[in-house]
């Protein structure tokens, strides 16, 4: 987002190479590492490289290079006002085959250079945390406040352990705390940042991979009012057909003993159409406090609750399904073992990789269809940015909830997508495919 800051009376911050202000110098390695001071280890530590990057040409790869990790690199300083909260957001991720981990956190400086101890954060918030290397690209934020005394902030990263591996970081932003949405708006669908993003897309649209294999998962359907299927359910189906993109909708199963012949023939003409996949979203979709279906209930109420869905399926629906996302996708020991047992069960989205129960699993996802809870086309459109070149992703909303609004950033999502020549594809086109 370019604007500008106005700091103290009359000074006015204009930064070189743009209208970014209130951000450190290079915060997206562009310019290699230029503006970071890199100290007490040997200069392998870190180093910018195309394959770091998430934005743009360069990011930084931070590599643990010994035990004790050994080094830290410091950001040019922003200038603050104590008492004033001030973000850091970031991308990690990346790494290459190892994943390592490195701290990453907000210090305040007094007005002789010397850093401050450890600042509070605004509640909710840290000031300091660890990132991990991953096969994906995720954004997080920091929040400090500047201390008494403080006069700069700087953004400082350490490697941690995980000898031999690496972590990326990119797109850094350091600046004074933006006023909050308040949620009440929709999302822009034509913002700056939209164009920024689109523009900074159309320069390498996948990095040299294949368009990616993305699945629309859908939660929570249910029969409406009465037994059949409500203005929602029925205008996404509509939509996505008329594009010839494909839905996966989680049915949670308990429902379909109120559901009416109109539900019933709706879902086996779609299934039948080889227009959408339902999957299996659990049998009542509980939660008691911590206590969600498949998390924390003893195994023989999971076992229960796995079969039966399945089994009213098949009664009702002639079908049973295949894919598996638990409510929440929220699951324990119990679920992959009741999910071992099972053999209707082939794909299990956003299951657990390193227990899959004999299962294909689809992994979180780092690109959403809803953020904060609702469908949001700029946050969706960051995340494919930072993302490109993953070669699949599914994308969860609950569009029984959607209002007008919400569902033109889903339109956005799958228009956007289309024009980037992304396959939709159902969960079980997955099967047996890792
Ligand atoms: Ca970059």
């Amino acid at each position: 987002m370019k604007r500008l800051a106005v700091v103290g009376v009359g000074v006015l911050f204009v930064l070189a190479g743009g209208l970014i202000a209130g951000n450190i110098e290079n915060p997206g390695f562009e310019s290699g590492l230029e503006k970071w001071d890199v100290q007490g280890a040997p200069g392998a530590a870190f180093e910018t490289l195309k394959e770091a990057a998430s934005i743009g040409e360069l990011g930084l790869r931070v590599k643990v290079i010994s035990t004790p990790a050994a080094g830290m690199m410091t950001s040019s300083q922003l200038p603050v006002e104590p008492g004033k909260s001030y973000r850091l957001a970031y991308w990690f991720g990346g790494g290459g085959p190892t994943p390592a981990v490195a701290s990453i956190e907000i210090v305040f400086f007094d007005e002789k250079g010397a850093a401050l101890p450890a600042p509070q954060s605004p509640a909710g918030k840290k000031a300091r945390t660890v990132a991990t290397g991953s096969s994906s690209w995720a954004g997080y934020e920091l929040a400090a406040i500047a201390p008494v005394g403080a006069k700069t902030a700087a953004v400082c990263i350490k490697p941690m352990n995980g000898q031999g591996g690496a972590v990326d970081f990119d797109d850094i932003r350091l600046e004074e705390m933006p006023a909050q949405s308040t949620g009440s708006t929709p999302p822009p669908l034509d913002s700056p940042r939209i164009q920024e993003l689109k523009d900074e897309i159309q320069k390498n649209p996948t990095r040299g991979k294949q368009p990616p294999k993305v699945v629309i998962k859908l939660d929570d359907l249910k029969p409406a009012q009465g037994g059949g299927i409500s203005p929602q359910w029925q205008r996404v189906v509509d939509y996505a057909r008329a594009k010839n993109a494909k839905l996966s909708i989680g049915i949670i199963a308990q429902f379909m003993e109120s559901g009416n012949a109109e539900f019933f023939k709706w879902v086996q003409d779609l299934n039948a159409a080889g227009s959408v996949e339902f999957w299996h979203h659990g049998w009542d979709h509980a939660a008691e406090g911590n206590l969600k279906e498949f998390s924390g209930q003893p195994y023989e109420r999971q076992k229960d609750h796995m079969t039966r869905a399945n089994a009213l399926a098949k009664e009702k629906l002639g079908f049973v399904f295949t894919s598996f996302g638990a409510p929440f996708n929220a699951t324990d020991a119990s679920t992959v073992k009741v999910l071992s047992e099972d053999s209707d069960i082939t794909v299990w989205i956003y299951g657990d990789p390193r227990n899959p129960a004999g299962k294909t699993v689809l992994p979180p996802s780092p690109v959403m269809i809803e953020t904060r809870g609702r469908p949001d086309f700029e946050a969706f459109l960051e995340a494919y940015a930072h993302n490109r070149g993953i070669g699949s992703f599914a994308m969860q909303g609950h569009a029984g909830g959607w209002k007008d609004d919400a569902f033109d950033q889903f339109r956005a999502m799958v228009d956007f997508l289309q024009s980037q020549n992304a396959e939709f594809v159902f969960p079980r086109d997955f099967a047996g495919k890792d």
